[in-house]
């Protein structure tokens, strides 16, 4: 799975049979764009694609393993080396160009050496190529030295992720964009693990305190299979396939059409999950090992994580990882009895600082808007979550001693019963879901799906369903029915409203003859 991120000699190389007419078509208009807009062909396409994440939802931050997989819908981007002569003493020039010239206007920044500047309480599409560009940049230097001079480069974007709809466009952007320069300077081999570490950083540069299951996913993705994507004690990415069943198994991704915006809404949503885990954790440890004595640090995006009170507390335990996490849930309910939450003056007693400390700590970074903060209801759903994802994959993985016969429906049911406990999670424990996605997995479960859930950070965005094949059609008509037809929508958004997927394949590199 390691290794260098692949050169495509060809679209078949990257996509499914299927997808090549229509992704042949948008590939030459790329070109055919890219030569209008810049007067020469590229010399490149990056490519990364958006992810469904199967079973693991807000927890890669917390450092525990989850299961994406890789979509078709995808970030590619055309790039063209340039001369600086364009460019005024001491920078380079970067041309941003999108397909979609009206909602994502062209951009020219004229880039000092020595730094990227990103303001990330502005939202502006461009950020996200920064961000990437600022990433590889560290990267680059740290191979080719410290005065490293970046090339100008040309680029023109399409993304056919949709934006806000937890299907992970940002990650897609980012690592195509930190792909893009990567090659554009000289690297082309890759490092796969290299290019996600580097996103994962790159994209909380945006604002968003984010995890590193998009990134992983996006880099790769191998075409066919899931992935199980492990971040201690160091970023592991494996390819995880499904059995063969009857009935045969889809996965289906629905839009709720409700756009939730992590740049806008991160100090009530995203960012403050991640805090309130991050808390969670830190209490917990203080609690369960008797000190207040910090919780050594991890790779957690604030330094700790809920992963990292199990390492301690179970250091030398021989109890199994589920027994392990069975045993975190019940402490977890002995420790925090306050459903309400917890005040930031209750939180630092606990940890032994002053409440200045603990806003400097965990606020300061990432802006949050909370008077309490729900440490039992947060830390239940991560252990919870954690081992669903075990469970899961052991299904997948020994599917042997739970399939029976020729018919496996109880077998597809178990998977999908696990996948509706996480999204119970999400609605009532971590408070991440929304009505309307409620809905949508309601429809789809009353018509034949086994197990339906949102998919990514939530509070909008898109759903995901395992389903009996052969009732594909009929989910797709009862979301029409009660769903679609009532939702203001133009019919070219209802047309992409439902998409059955397969397992894409993920970041590539295209090189234009
Ligand atoms: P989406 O929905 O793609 O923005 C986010 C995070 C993930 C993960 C999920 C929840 C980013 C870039 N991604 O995904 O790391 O935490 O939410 O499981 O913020
Ligand atoms: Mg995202």
């Amino acid at each position: 799975m390691a290794g260098p991120v692949p050169i495509a000699k060809s679209l078949k190389d990257i996509y499914t049979e299927d997808a090549i007419p229509g992704q042949t078509t948008r590939w030459e208009t790329l070109l055919k764009e890219f030569k209008s807009n810049y007067g020469a062909l590229p010399d490149f396409v990056s490519r990364s694609p958006g992810r469904v994440n199967i079973i693991g939802e807000h927890i890669d931050y917390s450092l525990y393993s989850v299961l994406p997989m890789a979509i078709t819908a995808d970030v590619i981007l055309a790039v063209k080396v340039i001369d600086d002569s364009q460019a005024p003493e001491g920078c380079y020039k970067i041309k941003v160009s999108n397909i979609q010239a009206s909602k994502f206007p062209a951009h020219e920044f004229d880039i000092p050496y020595d730094s990227v500047d990103i303001d990330a309480k502005v939202h502006e599409w461009t950020n996200y190529f920064k961000s990437g560009l600022r990433g590889a940049l560290e990267l680059l230097r740290k191979k080719k030295g410290a005065d490293y001079k970046p090339k100008s480069m040309e680029i023109l974007m399409d993304g056919t992720v949709p934006a806000g709809g937890g299907l992970s466009s940002s990650a897609a952007f980012v690592s195509a964009s930190a792909l893009a320069v990567m090659y554009a300077n000289g690297e082309h081999a890759v490092d796969k693990t290299a290019l996600t570490e580097l996103a994962i950083v790159s994209e909380r540069a945006v604002g968003v305190n984010s995890g590193g299951m998009d990134q992983s996913a996006s880099v790769f993705s191998i075409r066919g299979s899931a992935l199980f994507v492990s971040f201690v004690p160091s970023l592991v990415a494996r390819p995880v396939y499904f059995p063969k069943t009857s009935p045969e198994l889809s996965f289906v991704i629905a839009q709720s059409f409700v756009t939730s915006n992590k740049q806008v809404t991160g100090p009530v949503c995203y960012n403050l999950r991640v805090v309130e885990c991050s808390i969670a954790a830190s209490y917990l440890h203080a609690i369960l090992n008797k000190t207040s004595t910090p919780l050594p640090a991890d790779a957690g995006p604030l330094g700790l994580s809920l992963h990292g009170v199990q390492d301690t507390y179970f250091k030398d335990s021989k109890l199994s990882l589920e027994e392990q996490l069975r045993e975190l849930i019940s402490l977890t309910k002995s420790t925090f009895s306050k459903e309400e939450g917890y005040t930031r003056e209750e939180i630092a007693t606990a940890l032994g600082i002053s409440v200045g400390a603990l806003d400097k700590r965990y606020t300061s970074t990432f802006p949050i808007r909370a008077e309490k903060f729900k440490l039992r209801q947060r830390a239940l759903h991560v252990y919870s979550e954690a081992l669903r994802v075990l469970q899961f994959l052991s299904l997948l993985e020994s599917p042997s001693s739970h399939l029976s016969g020729s018919d496996t429906s109880a077998f597809n049911q178990k998977l999908g019963d696990l996948m509706n406990e996480t999204q119970d999670s999400c609605r009532d424990v971590y408070e991440c879901s929304c009505p309307e996605i409620d809905q949508l997995c309601a429809i789809a479960r009353k018509a034949g799906s086994y197990g339906s859930r949102l998919t990514g950070a939530g509070w909008g965005g898109c759903s995901v369903h395992l389903v009996p094949a052969d009732k594909v059609d009929a989910i797709r008509e009862a979301w029409e029915k009660e769903y679609y037809s009532k939702m203001d929508v133009t019919e070219e958004q209802k047309d992409g409203a439902v998409v059955v997927s397969k397992p894409g394949s993920g970041s590539a590199v295209f090189v234009v003859e």
